[in-house]
């Protein structure tokens, strides 16, 4: 016989997410054979009857629809209630009629009972999550109707009878509180639901030996600790659980559930990735993902996505901070004289139709620093064996687009004069503005300056642009009265912090570069000696 999507409400276009079975597994009547899943929620299509499957009709991501035929299979004879039995299990379905272990169908009474949110202790902010169930869908007892979740916690709403959903009250999203109407029941109601769980009514009157049908198994699982779900074929878990394993790259056929019945809750997907991610590796420890957060629950949100020079430099910005040991340190250097000299260049730099602001000089300085201690121009090889010295000396500077952060590279800088440099700087970065930099004028850089000096501050930790070993950030300069001896002076001091890879570096050489550098700029005739 052929298993078709039965009707699915509104939902169109469905997609299969799960494929439970395989050709020649035999089946219980009620065991899921497929998952599939519409925006709203995820719903396991069982097998009718029990029997064999033959031929799976659909792969994972198929779109399907109702009365989609999704598998063929065959029936088993042996244990199954015959065609007159079956009929009396459909008569029994059709009038709430429990079938009972001797395979005599016996009257059960129903009712309407109205399934409403228990005592939530202090919990507020209470909202549905999950809704694990559809208007029309038989229950077992336990079987879960939704879940809620505070801020602090979730919690699953099982059924505490079997019977038929005639309403769902409540969407994934609402709020709810103590007392509010969830769903309402048709209950099935006999002797023996205060003692045992009520067997479903679609399980077959007959048990067979062998497979163990879900009403069984449902038993079983009640009065003994739930088995952990391990094979691919047969978890259990509600469509927000299945969403944040996707989310997350989790396998679920990977993850123990703790919920009833061994259903895997989103506490058992995150504590999974968190033990994965913080299993030792050869590297260490590894470092557990950001969990997505719903901010819509706490205010309005706007979400703009990243464009594509912010998104590449996060990723780039990551795995250097991953990767290089860090370490930053911070000095003052006195541009009294320096700053004297810029001031006293500012006609003839305008005749030459430059702007010399403290960056280029910065720069040049900068490349002098790097010809005595060339190790702050090197990159470490991947495997962290050798140190590349790198002769030349092309400066990247960071700028400050509306699409996110640039880094033009000055080529040869230290073959530049200063006003060359502020030419560059002003070409370059007007390029980066502008969106008119040529790949190659983002490559090849063997340091970097970071200047937020026209921005403000008083000293960052910049991040160093790997695979360089070395970035200089620049803050703002600023008259500060500096004790001179005898007396407090006015002077002008340019606060920098050199981040550097402590791999390649020590502290003692990051000190002797910092002190170097703040003489070239405190006394820039040094940089003729
Ligand atoms: N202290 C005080 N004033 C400074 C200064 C400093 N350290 N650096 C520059 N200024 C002044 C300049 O002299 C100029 O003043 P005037 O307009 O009076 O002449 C003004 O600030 C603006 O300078 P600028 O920004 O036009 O030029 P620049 O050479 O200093 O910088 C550039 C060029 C491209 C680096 C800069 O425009 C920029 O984008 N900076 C941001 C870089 C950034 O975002 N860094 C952080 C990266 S995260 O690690």
């Amino acid at each position: 016989m052929d298993v078709t999507i039965p009707d699915i409400g509104d939902a169109e276009d469905v997609e299969v997410i799960e494929i439970c079975v395989v050709p020649g597994e035999t089946v219980a009547a009620n065991d899921a054979l497929i998952v599939i899943e519409s925006d709203k929620a995820s719903m396991e299509v069982p097998a009718p009857v029990a029997g064999t499957v033959d031929k799976i009709l659909v792969a994972l991501g198929d779109v399907v629809n109702a009365g989609d035929a999704i598998l063929r299979m065959e029936e088993t004879s042996n244990g199954e209630p015959d065609a007159a039995e079956a009929r009396a299990v459909e008569a029994a379905e059709a009038e709430h009629v429990q079938p009972v272990a001797d395979g005599a169908p016996r009257a059960a009474e129903t009712e309407r009972v109205e399934i409403r949110l228990p005592d939530v202790g202090e919990a507020e902010n209470v909202s549905v999550i999950e809704v694990a169930v559809a208007e029309g869908q038989a229950v077992a007892v336990d079987d879960l109707l939704v879940v809620v979740e505070s801020e602090k916690a979730s919690m699953e709403i099982p059924s505490p009878f079997a019977g038929t959903v005639v309403q769902v009250a409540v969407g994934e999203g609402d709020d709810v509180e103590e007392a509010s109407l969830l769903v309402v029941l048709e209950a099935v109601r006999t002797a023996d639901v205060a003692t045992a769980p009520t067997i479903p009514t679609t399980a077959p009157a007959t048990e067979p030996a062998e497979p163990v049908p879900p009403a069984a198994k449902a038993a079983q699982s009640i009065e003994t600790p739930p088995e952990p779900v391990t094979t691919t074929a047969k978890v259990y878990a509600g469509p927000a659980v299945r969403r944040l394993a996707r989310e997350l790259g989790v396998d679920l056929a990977t993850v123990n559930g703790s919920g009833a019945r061994g259903r895997i809750l989103k506490d058992d997907v995150k504590s999974f990735v968190k033990r994965t991610m913080t299993t030792p590796t050869e590297g260490g420890p590894a470092i557990a993902p950001m969990e997505l957060v719903d901010f819509s629950r706490f205010g309005e949100i706007d979400v703009a996505p990243l464009s594509r020079i912010r998104a590449r430099g996060a990723v780039n910005l990551h795995r250097s901070w991953q990767h290089v040991v860090h370490v930053t340190q911070h000095d003052d250097f006195d541009v009294t004289d320096l700053e004297a000299f810029r001031s006293s260049l500012k006609d003839e730099a305008a005749a030459a139709g430059v702007k010399l602001t403290p960056l280029p000089f910065v720069m040049k300085a900068c490349v002098r620093a790097l010809q005595r201690h060339p190790q702050f121009n090197a990159s470490l090889d991947p495997g962290v064996t050798s140190l590349i010295f790198k002769r030349y000396h092309h400066i990247g500077f960071a700028v400050d687009t509306e699409d996110g952060l640039v880094v033009p590279v000055v080529r040869d800088a230290g073959g530049k004069g200063v006003y060359e440099l502020a030419r560059e700087i002003a070409r370059l970065s007007e390029a980066a503005r502008t969106k008119k930099l040529k790949p190659d004028e983002m490559r090849g850089g063997s340091f970097t300056i970071s200047s937020l000096g026209a921005v403000g501050g008083t000293g960052f930790t910049p991040i160093v642009n790997a695979p360089e070993v070395a970035i200089l950030g620049v803050a703002r300069l600023d008259t500060r009265p500096v004790w001179d001896g005898a007396a407090f002076v006015p002077r002008k001091i340019l606060p920098v912090s050199l981040s550097y890879d402590h791999r390649a570096i020590n502290g003692a050489e990051a000190g002797r570069f910092v002190v170097d550098l703040g003489q070239l700029l405190g006394d820039f005739r040094r940089l003729a000696l």
